[in-house]
């Protein structure tokens, strides 16, 4: 297998003014965004989506759950389509790049592909799927999770976000619940660019990220409940504090990534209530994420924070109940698409690496059901979720170079 061709050139002044455009929709300095899923501000963003795939003459389409799905025909329908894409939303303290880059890198390379004049044997499909980032609706990647029919649309819509807004409403509220059936799309191939989120590919001065897959994802949510009280005539004897359970159990965490080589833990999320100075606890909800990229490792982490709570809360007097969020096992990635990614870093003399892919990503649920796999550009200093992520420009065109010749030698092939 070799990558025969070096595709066309993607217009890279469009593609960093369609980030600008994203960005400039809700920003947050310094080059950060703030689109989370479902919000005005993530209609603004599939608008614009939406608006320059028809402009480029692609056939748009969207699905029951708000997937987008932007299509370049090829010469023989008979034959699946390549996909390509990320998502549009991002966390709350959002990057420029992540998501962003994987749509637009995409949507340039169909551009590139039509203004060739060749029509390839296989269309060019450009994704962008819903609430990838699960910041506001969990779990995370659950438009594609949908896509692949790992969750009805009738669960998804059901979802309640931590705003107390259900799925369903949200998404009809911003005019994006599509006539399209989830999964209506099979590609024969999906390829996803993304910024790396992490220091390794920055560290070592090197280009081009080949994901070998993705690490397993554990989100749980634990609420104890105790009793409010006076913060100053309650002896301490008599608390029923449910904040000091929650925060004990934070507070072991590091101490579990010690035991358990690899796991990454981290206790993003904790509300307090009534969240008042001189009012004890009554109820405390604290977010547990867990990664590994070993699923019996993970599993063991599971099972130490459970016992973990319920220490916690036995010691506080309260009681405690634990939702699970989600829970994603770790994910290899098509080692043939790998090597057709190392191949065309290699052909453009590009440093490069394998490496695990740290954050969750749509391609993970892709695998389910079409060969999948990724493409990282470096994060300068390997920061993410943060306004601040930033890649430097001449990586992101090289990483969209590999991207083009990927896609256009996938799109190349006649043979399943
Ligand atoms: O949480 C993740 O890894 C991804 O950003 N949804
Ligand atoms: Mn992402
Ligand atoms: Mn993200």
């Amino acid at each position: 297998m070799s990558v025969e061709t070096l595709a066309p050139a993607v217009d890279m002044d469009v593609l960093h003014g369609r980030l600008d455009a994203l960005v400039a929709i809700n920003p947050l300095p310094p080059d950060g965004a703030c689109r989370l899923a479902l919000t005005a501000e993530d209609r603004a963003g599939r608008d614009q989506f939406a608006a320059w795939a028809q402009a480029a003459g692609l056939a748009l389409s969207v699905d029951a759950v708000g997937n987008m799905f932007a299509s370049l025909h090829g010469a023989r329908p008979d034959l699946e389509p390549v996909m390509s894409g990320s998502h549009l939303d991002t966390v709350a303290t959002g990057g420029r790049f992540d998501g962003a880059l994987g749509v637009v890198a995409a949507l340039g390379v169909a551009e590139a592909m039509k203004a060739s004049g060749k029509t390839l044997p296989r269309g060019l499909v450009v994704a962008a799927f819903t609430n990838e980032e699960g910041a506001r609706f969990q779990p995370d990647m659950l438009g594609s999770l949908v896509h692949v029919g790992g969750l009805s649309v009738s669960e998804a819509r059901d979802t309640v976000g931590v705003d107390g807004i259900c799925l369903g409403d949200a998404l009809d509220e911003i005019g994006y619940a599509g006539p399209m059936p989830p999964g209506a799309i099979t590609p024969s191939a999906f390829i996803e660019l993304h910024v790396e989120q992490g220091p390794i590919l920055d560290a070592e001065g090197l280009t081009i990220g080949v994901v070998e897959g993705v690490q397993g994802i554990s989100w749980q949510e634990v609420t104890f409940e105790g009793e409010a009280n006076h913060a100053g005539a309650t002896p301490m004897r008599l608390r029923q504090d449910a904040g000091r359970a929650a925060l004990a159990l934070g507070d072991t965490l590091n101490a579990l990534t010690a035991q358990i080589d690899g796991l990454l833990a981290t206790a993003g999320r904790i509300v307090m209530v009534p969240n008042l100075i001189n009012v004890i606890p009554q109820r405390a909800t604290i977010t547990v994420d867990l990664r590994h990229p070993d699923d019996a490792a993970l599993q063991k982490a599971e099972d130490c924070v459970g016992a973990l709570a319920r220490e916690a809360a036995q010691a506080a007097g309260v009681s405690h109940a634990t939702r699970q969020l989600a829970r994603f096992s770790p994910v290899p990635f098509d080692a043939g698409l790998q090597e057709r990614i190392a191949l065309a870093a290699e052909a453009r003399g590009l440093p490069m690496r394998r490496l695990i892919s740290g954050a969750g990503h749509d391609a993970q649920m892709l695998a389910r059901t079409s060969k999948s796999a990724m493409i990282f550009a470096p994060s300068i200093d390997g920061i993410s979720h943060n306004p601040a992520e930033a890649t430097h420009r001449e990586d992101i065109e090289k990483a969209v170079s590999v991207l083009g010749d990927v896609l256009w030698d996938l799109c190349c092939e006649e043979s399943d």
